[in-house]
Parts: structure tokens; C-alpha cells; sequence
């Protein structure tokens, strides 16, 4: 086996989770877990491990921990929620009550920008299927995937399943959708469900750190809840349509470049909605983001 500097036999991993500076890491190859601290180099050179970051490490002996040597480089990195190499975000909406299709645009979009390729699912699907069809209807031209699943029937739950094999994704959406039932029901999981439960009386989600879980060949991020609020700080207005597929699509056609696809004469987006091609409703959307966006980018320096 392979040496490293310090003496004992290297081995890599993943890391679940990271509490008070001890990392628990997963090592597939030997089939157990390590708990580890980060070298001392890391703090000095600014650099934090996340959960989800694959590392090289010497284990400990017995009950000594032992070290992370060396963290290998990353697909993709978001600090909040604190989480490496995610390859997919699954956004679960509700069926019942109507969903917050803001935050959906919203959480798009933070996905996005993070380099994390989006899954949208509704859940609750014994509720009632309008909002699976309008999903499919202001989604599709996005060329998003939209999943219907019920974590209470079941539909939905194989399909799920194997869009979640070998990768990491990382669960996100409102509070109540069902992304704990959802875990649940997919991997026979015990996660606490249910809005009392879930969260203390300030509001707060119980999970306090994000963390992997290990679901057979799939590893899923439970994360704490996130906020969007710096999603805007470093986004030019010009470049918020770039997080829109669909509109990516027509742009060449507009009169005007670059257009924003938003009040501007022979906008090949405006027409696309003005005929049915395009939701009038994400549309709509849109233009409320970019005015925000706007608005943030002329105060970016106050
Ligand atoms: N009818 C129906 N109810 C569901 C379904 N999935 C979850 N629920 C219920 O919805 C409530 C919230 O579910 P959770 O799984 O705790 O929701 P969550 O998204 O994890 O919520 P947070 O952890 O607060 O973010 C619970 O009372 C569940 O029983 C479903 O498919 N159909
Ligand atoms: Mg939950
Ligand atoms: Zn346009």
C-alpha cells in the first residue's frame, strides 16, 4: 500500500459530515468510515473541507483520529448550503398548496450558477395533478424533467430512485413539500417528518448541519435550509436570461442585441409567450427577477 509522509497507509473518501472540526469520512474502498481532522496547512492556506469533498487521509489507530491530507479537486462548490461536488438538486415542490413558483425560478437559478444540474419533482401527487401539469407546462421548454411522485402512494418513487444512483444530490424546496418523507419512502429511512417537528418555535429547520447520506449507491445532502438572499450580488442584469434555457433559444431572433427580453421592440421571447410557444407565467416572473436584479446591481457598491 501506498506510504504517505506521516507513516501510516493512505486511503480516500468522501466526506458526510464535519461537526466541531471532525470530519467523518466514507471510504468505499475499505468499506467503513474514518473520523479525521484537517492538517493544520489547510486554516493557513484559507482552505475549509466541505461535506461532499472526496480527500486523501491517513486513518488513525484505534480510537485516535486520524488526518486529512489532502483535498481533490472539486465539480462544484456552494457555500451556502456548505457542500462539494454536488451533482444534482433535486427541487421538490407540493402539489397541494400551490407551490411557491418564485422560489422555484429562484432555486433554478442558484442551481444553476452553482454548476449543479437541476431535477424538478412534485411531490404529494395524491393531492391532485394541476400542479404537475403546470410544472410541465412553465418547465418543459426549459428542457427540465419534471418528476411526479407521491412519498404517501408511492408513484414516482422507483423513478426517483434511480435518477438519484451513483450521484450526489442535494434536496431543496420549501418547508412541508415532503423532501424527508420523499428520503424516507425512496431508502427506508426514519428522518423526522411533519412541520412541528421539523422546525423549533424561531422557525428554524431541527437539521442544524448539512450532511451525506449514504443510500446504497446514492448520496443524498439533507441540508438545514438555505438562504437566497446573496444570490444576486454578483449577477449583471444582461446575464440573468442565461439562466433560462428557453429564452437562450430565441435570443438570436430578437431585434435588438443584447436584449434582456424585456420591454424591448421585436423581442423573439415576448413573441414566443405572446403565441403560447413560451409561459406567460415565467415570463412574468422573469421580468420581476430582473427588475430585482437591476435594482441590486446599481447598489452593488453602496
Ligand atoms: N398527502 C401527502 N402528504 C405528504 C406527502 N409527503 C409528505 N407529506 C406530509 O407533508 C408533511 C411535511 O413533510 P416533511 O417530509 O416533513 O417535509 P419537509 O420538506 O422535509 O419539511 P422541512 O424539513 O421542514 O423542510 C408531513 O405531514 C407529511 O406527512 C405526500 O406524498 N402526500
Ligand atoms: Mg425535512
Ligand atoms: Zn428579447
Amino acid at each position: 500500500m501506498e506510504q504517505n509522509p506521516v507513516g501510516g497507509p493512505s486511503a480516500q473518501g468522501i466526506i458526510l459530515r464535519g461537526v466541531g472540526g471532525l470530519y467523518t469520512v466514507w471510504d468505499d474502498v475499505l468499506g467503513r468510515e474514518h473520523v479525521l481532522r484537517a492538517k493544520g496547512v489547510f486554516r493557513r492556506e484559507g482552505r475549509t473541507p466541505l461535506v461532499g469533498d472526496r480527500v486523501r487521509c491517513t486513518p488513525g489507530e484505534g480510537e485516535a483520529h486520524g488526518w486529512i491530507d489532502d483535498i481533490l479537486p472539486r465539480t462544484s462548490a456552494c457555500l451556502r448550503p456548505p457542500v462539494a461536488n454536488v451533482d444534482q438538486m433535486v427541487l421538490v415542490v407540493a402539489a397541494a398548496p400551490q407551490p411557491d413558483w418564485l422560489l422555484t425560478d429562484r432555486l433554478l437559478i442558484w442551481a444553476r450558477r452553482a454548476g449543479i444540474a437541476p431535477l424538478l419533482c412534485v411531490n404529494k401527487a395524491d393531492c391532485g395533478d394541476d400542479v404537475p401539469r403546470r410544472m410541465q407546462a412553465q418547465y418543459g421548454a426549459a428542457g427540465l424533467n419534471v418528476l411526479v411522485a407521491s412519498a404517501r402512494d408511492g408513484r414516482g418513487i422507483p423513478a426517483l430512485r434511480q435518477c438519484l444512483a451513483g450521484r450526489i444530490s442535494c434536496f431543496a424546496g420549501q418547508s412541508a413539500v415532503g423532501k424527508s418523507s420523499l428520503l424516507n419512502a425512496l431508502f427506508g429511512l426514519q428522518l423526522p417528518t411533519g412541520a412541528l417537528s421539523q422546525r423549533t418555535a424561531r422557525g428554524r429547520h431541527t437539521t442544524r448541519h448539512a450532511q451525506l447520506l449514504r443510500c446504497g449507491d446514492a448520496l443524498v445532502v439533507d441540508t438545514p435550509g438555505f438562504s437566497l438572499l446573496e444570490l444576486w450580488d454578483t449577477l449583471p442584469p444582461e446575464e440573468l436570461c442565461a439562466y433560462y434555457p428557453e429564452y437562450e433559444a430565441q435570443a438570436a431572433q430578437c431585434r435588438f442585441q443584447p436584449c434582456l427580453h424585456d420591454r424591448e421592440p421585436g423581442c423573439a421571447v415576448r413573441a414566443a409567450v405572446g403565441d403560447g410557444r413560451l409561459s406567460p407565467d415565467r415570463w412574468a416572473r422573469y421580468r420581476d427577477l430582473l427588475r430585482e436584479v437591476r435594482a441590486h446591481w446599481r447598489e452593488r457598491y453602496d
